[in-house]
């Protein structure tokens, strides 16, 4: 952490105690000695040198309940099974898409749902999972706790899936961290955050869901610090430690967030809530010991007509470093992001501002670009997210819940759902400063294979570039586009009319654009996911959208496609840059460094296996670019259960 920004940590706190009047399960699995970890870390060094040796189970458990080709689902089902409310009457976590009601399955094999499976994100063996929860750093290993259901491919049960790992790319499945076992949590572990202690304690805030369906924040703490697994988890005697205070709806209150520590070493706590059904409200917990907490009279921050605030992150960020800083940094060169995920529309919004650590308040820098409003996290399929600062590598990490975009009972039929995106550094943008860079953690280029390398490929308008590289299911796509003059651009762009500023179809050609990759396309292109960008003329200025199409990435009907964008800023003198991370069902997109980012998860029916094919493209009608490409092969990563027993 940068001195000039560091706090020191010497007030007083309540070290958290043992609480033998735990239940904790399940028991067998808890009762490990100190030595056995040894030979656990020993072991586990020789298997993630295994890594790539392992074959992953292949998901065709489920075969049978695939319904035939062309059948409409039948309507007894869907209301049995496959349309409950999934999580609704809670007001958390369902699909959040038009209903697929009614739609023709797709004849999936069970060689296509193997396909669709992702080999180098982080996704359970199998069922059910949501939001990053806690994620941290620990006497060497990275732990990832995540909203699982250990039961099922659709939501509910939820508990704490636990997993560690060396570099955040290899994974190994841990028991679950947390269960259901309490009245106070009976309903579900939901989600929650960890904090650090200056001593080393560590501390998890979490959400259970009671056994009359109110939501209340827990206390819960590893019982052993010196395992660097942290496989035993301790439930506080106490719990509750927060109950829904007076004027808030007992099922509209949850997800605290990791604490920060205030000038007078009071730690403070953020659980998202809403006022009057419309206003998102970040409420700010006081607390010396984590076991007793005061609301403040004034909330963090409000953003009227946003609705419910569900997994609210806050954290600084530096401005003139892209160092990470600790939770609990302030300082003249820091600026916070206020983070949270709208229930109402299944969106992370955020925005940058500035902390008054003495009034305990946050204000947006641009109040039209406030928290709900105005930047989102990721413009695609994207929720629930959750940052950590990595002491490992003094850098700040963005975890990110991707959940799939068929209907549930692909899910059921393929026996899993949901992944979480790789994980991400998050930086300030100096350049623009108005937003966060979000760029793949270093690790990931491990995973980089053989590449190749276009150089100078003129794009002419209206044209298709093959690129011949072979398998094109998992890529690490780096690409730079440069217009061919700055004058044709001036002058092409006399002729535009005004745009809506609006991500449309790529089909849809206009004089400037749309110009990108498409990937997941088949030879004959019937399928195919473009990414692209399109230059668009705004109150008489140039604007570049970028944009992700996936009406035509499946020939399923019942998968759901969208086409995602948002306006990205490009500067004078930059060119239009795109990294691309290809993970058969997931395409993870980063424009201009990580200034906007857009995940989509994408279900081709033909463009899979060796017919996925990559191409350039430019469908502008009157502009030539051209591109710099390269491109590399990626590896799995080994993601398996630890070796326990
Ligand atoms: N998921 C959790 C809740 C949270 C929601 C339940 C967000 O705590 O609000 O699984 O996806």
């Amino acid at each position: 952490m940068d001195d000039a920004t560091s706090k020191s940590f010497d007030h007083p706190y309540t070290v958290l105690g043992e609480d033998p009047s735990l239940v904790i399960p399940p028991a067998e699995s808890r009762q490990r000695p100190t030595k056995v970890y040894f030979g656990i870390l020993t072991s586990t060094v020789f298997l993630l040198s295994l890594a790539g040796l392992i074959v992953r189970e292949n998901p065709n458990r489920a075969e049978n309940s695939i319904p035939a080709a062309g059948t409409a689902i039948p309507e007894s089902s869907q209301d049995n099974v496959r349309f409950l409310p999934v999580g609704e009457a809670e007001g958390v976590s369902a699909k959040s898409y038009p209903s697929t009601r009614g739609r023709l399955s797709f004849n999936w094999t069970a060689a296509d749902f193997a396909w669709q499976r992702t080999s180098y994100h982080f996704q359970p063996e199998k069922n059910w999972m949501n939001d990053p929860d806690g994620p941290l750093f620990h006497l060497g290993w990275y732990h990832l706790f995540y909203q699982y259901n250990p039961d099922s491919a659709i939501w509910g049960n939820i508990t704490w899936g636990h997993a560690v790992s060396r570099d955040m790319i290899h994974w190994l499945y841990l028991p679950l961290a947390m269960v259901p076992d309490h009245w106070y949590d009976i309903d579900g572990v939901w989600t929650g955050s960890a904090t650090i202690l200056p001593n080393g304690t560590i501390i998890v805030l979490y959400t259970g869901d009671t056994n009359e369906a109110v939501q209340v924040q827990n206390l819960a703490y590893p019982s052993n610090l010196s395992d660097p697994l942290l496989l035993d988890w301790v439930k506080y005697s106490d719990n509750p430690v927060i109950t829904p205070p007076t004027g808030i709806e007992t099922d509209e209150f949850r997800d605290p967030t990791t604490a920060w520590t205030g000038p007078n070493g009071t730690w403070y706590v953020l659980v998202g809530s809403r006022l009057n059904t419309t206003i998102g409200v970040a409420l700010v917990y006081e607390t010396l010991d984590f076991k007793n907490y005061t609301l403040l009279d004034h909330p963090l921050h409000t953003v009227d007509g946003t609705g419910m605030w569900e997994c609210i992150d806050f954290y600084p960020i530096s401005t003139n470093s892209s160092v990470g800083l600790d939770n609990s940094a302030t300082g003249p060169e820091v600026k916070h992001v206020l983070k949270a995920s709208l229930d109402n529309l299944k969106l992370d919004y955020y925005a940058i501002g500035t902390y008054d650590e003495g009034n305990v308040t946050w204000t947006p820098d641009d109040p039209e670009m406030d928290v709900g409003i105005g930047l989102q996290v990721d413009y695609g399929r994207y929720y629930a997210s959750k940052t950590f600062y990595d002491q490992n590598k003094g850098r700040r990490i963005l975890w990110g819940w991707v959940n799939e975009t068929d209907a549930d009972y692909d899910d059921l039929a393929k026996g899993w759902a949901s992944v979480q995106t790789i994980p991400r550094v998050v930086t300030y943008d100096s350049l623009t400063g108005t937003n966060i860079l979000q760029w793949p953690v270093e690790e990931i280029e491990s995973l980089r294979l053989n590449s190749t390398e276009f150089e100078d490929v003129f794009v002419e308008a209206g044209s298709l570039v093959p690129l011949d590289i072979g398998n094109a299911t998992q890529l690490d796509i780096s690409v730079e586009f440069e217009i061919e003059s700055t004058q044709a651009l001036e002058e092409s762009m006399l002729g535009e009319t005004e745009s809506q500023l609006e991500c449309s179809v790529a089909d849809n050609r206009t004089t400037l654009g749309p110009f990108g990759l498409a990937v997941l396309a088949d030879e004959s292109l019937s399928e195919l996911t473009p990414i692209f960008f399109r230059l668009v003329k705004s109150n008489g200025t140039l604007k570049t959208l970028f944009c992700v199409d996936e009406t035509r990435s499946s020939k399923a009907t019942e998968v759901f496609k969208e086409i995602y964008g948002t306006v990205v800023p490009v500067l004078d003198g930059e060119k239009f840059t795109m990294r691309i991370l290809v993970d058969h069902s997931i395409v993870e997109s980063f424009a201009q460094a990580g200034r906007r980012v857009i995940t989509s998860r994408v279900y081709p029916t033909e463009a899979i296996f060796d017919k996925a094919k990559l191409f350039l493209f430019n469908n502008a009608t009157d502009l030539n670019v051209t591109a710099a490409i390269k491109i590399w092969q990626m590896n799995s990563a080994d993601i398996h259960p630890f070796p326990l027993y």
